[in-house]
């Protein structure tokens, strides 16, 4: 009967730590609370709402970039690194919000872009107005083009520029030229503007596609037919990339006790240690994207393939057992580059509830620090816009055109973009069933809201006690008070299964066993799983207790402890 109780117990190796112990919350903030009705959400209006974070119970909010912008890509394009974007407010406003957000024990997190600039950011200008100038080599300037990298958001990275008669390098939009981070004034400028932020009581970073800022300099050809080989092999983990990482640990990150969270695009898991191994005093952890890449075929992010849990849960499994007792990631399944996780890993249509809790507690019970993002706490759903004009994103607009430039059927694009458009996770926090979902009083907005802010909103589920929202707390909760979800082993069962993902978390001070069915069946459960006995449930997603025993049913969610048996 208890033959599963033959683990053998070991001292936990794992260091403790407030970071790994924190549950994450991502706000966009253009999309998040309009607090002065011009149709954008603002730095005012994530302070309104600080109440309502706090009592979800996350501990660090990590908000996209604030910062000055011409906004091609939402922000991700700066031209001030210290100063606030107009649309958003003012710096008063921010550490307004700081010091609110601290008052109430909540830390925030800032997005640290600096592999690329805007090109309307003063140094670019400066750089391209004059070859002679001392931040002409702030970037990459060639004579001739080196070679035949892409972009990400479509066309050749190398830009001619007439106004100076070269090419600069930009892996994103023509309006993200690349840093060039071999020159040292440029990482003292980034090491500077940090200490700027972090003076100020920030409480860390989220660094954009950390893993790009050491360039092969000889800028290999690529396979321009293999997008993803050439971002694994080509773009990122160049040859000065952890050195560089080190010099920022030791001038800036190692100064004071913040959360540094590198997205980790590129990394394999065998690479995962060189940057979150605290020995090695680089990064505190990264989110790697294994899982997420899964609907890259071979014309990239738009020819989406279905997924397969087996992957899901070997890729985690890898990285388990590689990271072992040192490094760290944080993990997450979607952000604002990516689809609705209840959309993409759920049933969005016949189990959207059941399954939003399922993801949750999943992320709850994972090894890694959890991130969630904006509206997953209600289920918020993608988006079917019905015309192309309402897509914002510029990787979105960017394929619309080229579709249209080459007679491509937009009604064939259509359902692809609604499958995988970064714009489905951008539409406005839906807050209540009033206009706009309670985002903003304008007429517009700058994205259409989803039309299912009529049923599926913060305030619905505030008012319904076993609502997504209210589950979430529940499972937040859970880890918080069971830190062997946080730093214990992981032992999974039936590997096999495409529909069931079970496994043990456990350690000295506690056994755990979760029960997760991603299907919309019911399912028999293993006579391994069965035989674990004398257990106590801890978080379930369904109301009432089963029927029929060692059973589990369709997007079930079952956490139990495992008593200890003499
Ligand atoms: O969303 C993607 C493209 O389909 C991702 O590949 C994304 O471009 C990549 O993860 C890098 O993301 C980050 O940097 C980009 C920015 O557009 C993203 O929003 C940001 O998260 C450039 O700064
Ligand atoms: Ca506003």
């Amino acid at each position: 009967m208890h033959k599963w109780r033959t683990l053998s117990i070991t001292k936990p190796t794992m260091k403790a730590a407030w970071w790994k112990e924190a549950v994450v919350y991502q706000i966009y903030p253009r999309s998040f609370m309009d607090s002065n009705g011009d149709g954008i959400g603002d730095i005012n209006g994530i302070t309104q709402k600080l109440d309502y974070l706090k009592d979800l119970g996350v501990d660090v909010l990590w908000l996209s970039p604030i910062f000055e912008s011409p906004d091609d890509d939402n922000g991700y394009d700066i031209s001030d690194y210290c100063a606030i974007m107009e649309k958003f407010g003012t710096m008063e406003d921010f550490d307004h919000l700081l010091d609110q957000a601290h008052e109430k024990g909540l830390k925030i997190i800032l997005d640290l872009v600096v592999n690329h600039t805007s090109d309307e950011h003063r140094w670019f200008q400066s750089s391209r107005s004059d070859r002679n100038s001392p931040y002409r080599d702030f970037y990459f300037w060639r004579e001739e083009q080196p070679s035949n990298w892409l972009s990400f958001f479509g066309g050749e990275a190398w830009e001619y520029d007439a106004e100076t008669s070269a090419y600069y390098l930009h892996l994103f939009s023509k309006k993200q030229p690349d840093l060039n981070w071999e020159n040292e004034t440029v990482r003292q400028e980034v090491y500077e503007m940090m200490h700027f932020w972090l003076k100020k009581g920030v409480d860390g970073f989220r660094m954009d596609v950390i893993p790009m800022i050491s360039k092969y300099l000889n800028f290999p050809y690529i396979d321009t037919n293999d997008f993803v080989g050439a971002i694994e092999n080509t773009y990122t983990n160049g040859p000065r990339l952890h050195e560089f990482l080190s010099e920022m640990n030791k001038q800036v990150l190692s100064h004071y006790d913040i959360m540094s969270m590198g997205e980790g695009i590129g990394i394999k898991p065998e690479q995962g240690n060189l940057y979150t191994d605290p020995d090695r005093k680089e990064l505190q952890m990264i989110y790697h994207f294994d899982h997420m890449s899964l609907d890259w075929g071979k014309g990239g992010k738009f020819d989406p393939q279905e997924w397969k849990l087996t992957d899901f849960k070997r890729i985690f499994r890898e990285w388990h057992q590689e990271l072992g007792d040192k490094g760290w990631i944080t993990t997450f399944l979607d952000n604002h580059d990516f689809p609705r996780m209840v959309s993409r890993f759920g049933n969005d249509v016949d189990y959207r509830e059941l399954s939003a809790k399922l993801l949750a507690t999943l992320l709850c019970t994972l090894r890694g620090t959890p991130c969630f993002y904006q509206g997953s706490e209600i289920g918020m759903t993608n988006v079917a816009f019905e015309s192309v004009d309402q897509y914002r994103d510029i990787e979105s607009v960017n394929k619309i055109k080229e579709y249209e430039q080459s007679n491509g059927d937009l009604e064939m694009l259509k359902p692809i973009l609604q499958k995988v458009s970064r714009d489905n996770a951008r539409t406005p926090m839906q807050w209540s069933d009033e206009m706009h979902g309670g985002f903003s009083t304008a007429q517009t907005t700058w994205i259409d809201s989803n039309p299912n802010y009529l049923k599926i909103n913060v305030e619905a589920n505030l008012t319904t006690e076993n609502s997504v929202l209210h589950y979430y707390k529940s499972a937040i909760q859970l880890r918080k008070n069971h830190p062997t979800l946080v730093y214990g082993d992981f032992l999974e069962y039936a590997q096999e299964s495409e529909s069931l993902y079970l496994y043990r978390r456990w350690d000295s001070n506690g056994d755990y066993l979760i029960l997760l069915n991603f299907s919309d069946e019911l399912h028999a459960l293993p006579e391994e799983v069965k035989a674990i006995a004398q257990t106590e449930k801890l978080l379930g997603n369904y109301l009432k207790e089963s029927e029929k025993e060692g059973i589990i049913r369709p997007w079930e969610a079952l956490v139990y402890r495992i008593n200890p048996t003499d």
